[in-house]
């Protein structure tokens, strides 16, 4: 331990510790941009500077680690007017147009340039004013916007292993690009949109499909039928206030059909039909010891990573659509010629905590009803600023309930959202299938937790069952190198966002660590909480697959259920 000074305040802290840490530690807040614990300390923007006793230069906090008897001041006019000048210099070069922002009100430069009490931006700096790159459908990038702080770059490199965009050129021209400033469609992006989780301005977001949405919903003609993700149950309630992971489903409900839409249903539903068919085909596969480990199949973005970056895994690929494709095929097929509407006229919306969603509705396999099966993905966010624009008080909502037979789920189904859910709803009903008999205990501890990488042995009849769970590219790359390397397992779950879909590109901002964790705790209350918590005990499944698809991987299954993504 060792002693120093912030502010007349003495504070103990271990060595190596950041001036930034041990302030916190004080109870005193040093304000950062480009700071993002762990993952960008890079002393970039200099917002954090500190004057350090003795020291000729002002020290950025969130880099200078602590001496012995040092002597830090944090509010000094030195102090307040060097971060008033680095703000207003960002700002000099920043395309200010906060009214009409996707970020205004949640901007972190907004709220430094509030805190700091600047007034006015004397300069006039050179603006990239380069048309944003809207070449995916899930991502808009916006250079005029960008404060350079490196923070995108860290996480699509450091937590996501990926790297699409780096900083390129110099000075003025710098600007946070793909290499050769080519467009993010041309790159290996995966479209996971965690960089709009850490832009702390609106340089990079979600491409807006709510005008879309209002316009089909606003049409006569049109039988508009929306389903909700197992994640944003526990992630909207952010967006008005509540804390995060507080469970708001019946109020989504009510604020869905408030909407306007027609039928409000649930991909929960769809994530048990996925237990039908992935537990089937891994039965089927680990039976005959072919293609292990089965890896699951039902985020996007890890889809698009393994295609981008490890071509001669997608064999193992899970044969299963995601749920929210399952639900849009379903939907358009099975229900359109049960009440009878023209599935032409039919338009499924799905509410994602998702941006890579938005890409997965549009890939040429995702036509099986012989439409496309989901015609629009709206993130949390997008439906949190609908909910709004409709004038909608969301805290006054009462608690509705999902429509039938879409709209029933189970607790396995809600597991989905949270790293380790897709498994531990897999092996509830895997083993009961294949024992025959009752699960004695419900709960798969050993896959549940925000751990980057997850492992264990289950018995089922007697026979070990390797597992492993990773969430976060970087943890998925992790885990196929140890298959490479020759490590057996039989299933393994992959979600592309650290924390699983709770953690998604296109939840509510801020989403860091602590708030995943509250997410996670949401999901396993809302699992508790449902009266049928294994998916093959599903009344409106089990309908389905009397009414419609015959079994569990049935020709009518494969052909509007299961896909093959081929190199
Ligand atoms: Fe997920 Fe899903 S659980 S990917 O994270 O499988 O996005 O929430 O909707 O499709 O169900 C996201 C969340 C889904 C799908 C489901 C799966």
């Amino acid at each position: 331990k060792m002693t120093l000074t912030i502010d007349n305040l003495q504070v103990e802290v271990e060595p190596g510790t950041t001036i930034l840490k041990a302030a916190q530690k004080a109870g005193i807040h040093i304000p950062t941009l480009c700071y993002l614990e762990g993952i960008n300390e890079i002393g970039a923007c200099r917002v954090c500077v500190v004057e350090v006793e003795g020291a000729r230069n002002l020290a950025a906090a969130c880099v200078t680690p602590v001496t012995p008897g040092m002597v830090v001041r944090t509010n000094t006019p030195r102090v307040r007017a060097a971060r008033r000048l680095n703000v207003e210099l960002l700002l000099s070069n920043h395309k200010m147009e906060c009214p009409t922002c996707v970020r205004n009100l949640n901007c972190e430069l907004q709220a430094l340039a509030q805190s700091l009490g600047l007034r006015q931006v004397r300069f006039n700096g050179l603006v990239n004013y380069q048309a944003p790159d809207t070449s995916t459908p899930a991502l808009v990038r916006d250079p005029a916007k960008c404060v350079l702080c490196r923070r995108c770059v860290a996480v699509c490199e450091k937590v996501q292993g990926v790297k699409a965009i780096a900083p390129l050129e110099r000075g003025f021209d710098t600007i946070v690009a793909p290499a050769f400033q080519d467009k993010l469609m041309d790159v290996a992006c995966v479209e996971c949109g965690q960089c709009t989780l850490v832009c702390p301005v609106g340089a990079l977001y979600e491409r807006d499909y709510t005008s879309e949405v209002w316009a089909a919903l606003a049409d006569p003609e049109k039988f508009v039928v929306v389903q909700t993700a197992p994640a944003t149950r526990v992630s909207l309630g952010q967006e008005f206030g509540y804390p995060p992971g507080a469970i708001n489903t019946g109020k989504m409900v009510a604020a869905l059909r408030r909407l306007g839409f027609d039928r409000v249903f649930d991909t929960n539903f769809a994530a048990d039909l996925t237990i039908m068919e992935e537990g089937s085909e891994f039965i089927e596969r680990f039976k005959k010891g072919e293609r292990l480990p089965l890896l699951t199949s039902c985020s996007p973005g890890w889809i698009k990573f393994v295609e981008h970056f490890y071509p001669e895994f997608l064999p193992h690929l899970s044969t299963c659509k995601s749920p929210q494709q399952m639900f849009g095929a379903v939907a358009k097929t099975y229900y359109a010629q049960k009440v009878g509407i023209d599935p032409a006229k039919m338009v499924v919306v799905s509410i994602m905590p998702c941006t890579a969603k938005k890409f997965e509705c549009q890939r040429p396999e995702m036509r099986a009803s012989g439409y496309q099966d989901v015609d629009y993905v709206l993130t949390t966010r997008e439906l949190a600023r609908m909910i709004r624009e409709a004038g909608i008080d969301f805290e006054s909502l009462p608690e509705e309930q999902y429509d039938d037979p879409l709209g029933e789920s189970t607790g396995a189904a809600v597991l989905f959202g949270a790293t380790g859910g897709v498994m531990e709803a897999a092996l509830r009903t895997a083993y009961e299938l294949i024992t025959g008999k009752e699960l004695p205990r419900l709960e798969f501890h050993e896959v549940r937790g925000l751990k980057g990488i997850k492992e264990a042995t289950l018995e089922i009849d007697g026979t070990p069952v390797r597992v492993a769970v990773a969430h976060g590219l970087g943890n998925a790359r992790k885990i196929l190198e140890r298959v490479k390397g020759g490590e057996e397992y039989h299933f393994v779950e992959i979600m592309c966002c650290p924390g699983g879909c709770i953690g998604g590109g296109g939840q509510p901002i801020p989403t860091n660590e602590e708030i995943r964790a509250q997410r996670m705790a949401g999901i396993y209350t809302a699992d508790e909480r449902m009266s049928i918590r294994k998916s093959h005990e599903n009344p409106s499944i089990q309908a389905l697959y009397r009414e419609f698809l015959g079994h569990p991987l049935s020709e009518k299954s494969h052909h509007l259920l299961h896909t093959h993504y081929t190199p």
